[in-house]
């Protein structure tokens, strides 16, 4: 069991030779134990059965749909012209989740190419709220709660007007939109703020979820419930004649990298999944015990997560899943996972080993993932259906790694004839 919450937490290993050697569960086995050898049996039984695995230890159990429906005046389209010329559509939308009262609602923010058709879109959920994106003044500054953060002009967890573009360096919709792709957010404290208490403010109110008190080992926390949200702006976004439902591709940095994973196991509609730095919890195997652990991250963050997963603090290599059978929920659509230089909080190495051992799920199709002994050297990317890359540089979601999502989204997810 996890130490005593008010012991100090355990400092990280950055050792590589104190990780010893880790036997992975196969990702491919079923419920009666064996290992399926056909895309068939994967999507029949191998597959159910590690997503519950996944459910019951990791992430809570997944959550059913609700209506969404878009309130507070419709649906604003601006033409607007962007930096470097490039012109382009700025929509905005505020869904409700569910029905009134207890749906909760969500700030949506979406670029377009001008006079799109059909076009792809990323949609990654946000740390600060949609106006923190980009400077363009017309965004629409969130109201919701957000974490103290003085350096990110929030006061009293409300964000100002001193607020506006400072994460623009983390979602560079220019070159994008250019590019053709579509681009859309929602900021993450409006389905669930991110704090511990802040289940009776978030989506699992509308869903009846318990919002109180001891909860059922297998709950979902705050990333169970970001994930469903993703999947609520899909709904919506699937309805707008600018976008190609096909080829939505869910993207997420962090905690919202380990979302996205999520989002993209729960919701196949997803047609790409792009984890960027996402670490434990996400595309990093837990058993490795380098960088942030099981124990840290549920101490820390004891909402994101199952209440079950905080049980395998430092009994990692008893979990019946890892992450490589988070990542392996994405086959046989396309998965990139890239990682920082920098951030080994977030184990790079065991973020590319997930990404290898997720691949034999798309052997099944006969497909390739990532074969790679070894990661690339930095900067360069890789595999066939299961991209990596590793950026020269800190934990963060740059124009470099963005320009890799893009090419590799440009090969898997063509416009269909
Ligand atoms: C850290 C956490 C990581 C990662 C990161 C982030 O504090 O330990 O798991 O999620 O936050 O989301 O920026």
């Amino acid at each position: 069991m996890a130490s005593h919450a008010a012991s100090p937490l355990p400092p990280p290993n950055y050792d590589e030779s104190a990780v010893g050697k880790v036997v992975l569960p196969d990702p491919l086995t079923g419920p009666d134990g064996t290992v399926v050898t056909t895309s068939d049996a994967w999507r029949r039984s191998a597959r159910p059965h590690q997503f519950e695995l996944l459910e019951t230890h990791v992430y809570g159990r997944r959550l059913p749909p609700l209506p969404v429906t878009v309130a507070d005046g419709g649906v604003e389209r601006v033409a607007v012209s962007l930096a470097d010329g490039v012109a382009a559509t700025r929509v905005q939308a505020r869904l409700r989740l569910g029905p009134e009262p207890k749906g909760r609602l969500v700030d949506v923010l979406l670029y377009l190419p001008r006079e799109a058709r059909r076009v792809p879109v990323f949609l990654e959920l946000n740390f600060r709220g949609n106006h923190a994106q980009h400077g363009d003044p017309g965004i629409r500054l969130s109201t919701s709660w957000m974490p103290k953060d003085d350096a990110a002009g929030i006061v009293d967890h409300r964000a100002t007007e001193a607020a506006r573009g400072l994460n623009a360096r983390r979602w560079p919709i220019e070159p994008l939109v250019s590019r053709g792709f579509g681009m859309a957010t929602a900021y993450c404290g409006d389905i669930f703020p991110d704090r511990a208490d802040g289940r009776p403010d978030s989506v699992l109110v509308s869903l009846d979820r318990p919002v109180d008190g001891a909860l059922p080992p297998d709950e979902p926390g705050a990333i169970g419930a970001w994930a469903w949200g993703l999947s609520r702006i899909l709904d919506w976004l699937v309805t707008l004649p600018e976008i190609d439902p096909a080829r939505v591709a869910v993207v997420g940095h962090s905690r919202l990298g380990k979302t996205a994973l999520w989002a993209g196991a729960c919701d196949e509609r997803f047609a790409l999944v792009v984890s960027n730095n996402s670490g434990c919890g996400g595309a990093a195997l837990s058993r490795r015990n380098f960088g942030e652990t099981v124990e840290v991250i549920t101490r820390r963050f004891p909402h994101w997560f199952c209440p079950a997963f905080a049980g395998y603090a430092g009994r990692e290599r008893e979990l019946p899943c890892d992450q490589h059978t988070l990542l392996a929920m994405a086959a046989p659509r396309p998965l990139y996972v890239s990682s920082a230089t920098e951030d080994l909080w977030a184990d790079p190495r065991g973020e590319f080993l997930a990404a290898v051992a997720a691949s034999p799920a798309w052997r099944l199709f006969g497909l390739e993932g990532l074969e790679a002994a070894e990661p690339p050297r930095p900067d360069t990317s890789i595999g066939d259906r299961v991209g990596y890359h590793t950026r020269t540089g800190a934990h963060d979601i740059l124009l470099e790694d963005w320009t890799f999502f893009a090419d590799f989204a440009a090969r898997t997810i063509p416009a269909a004839r």
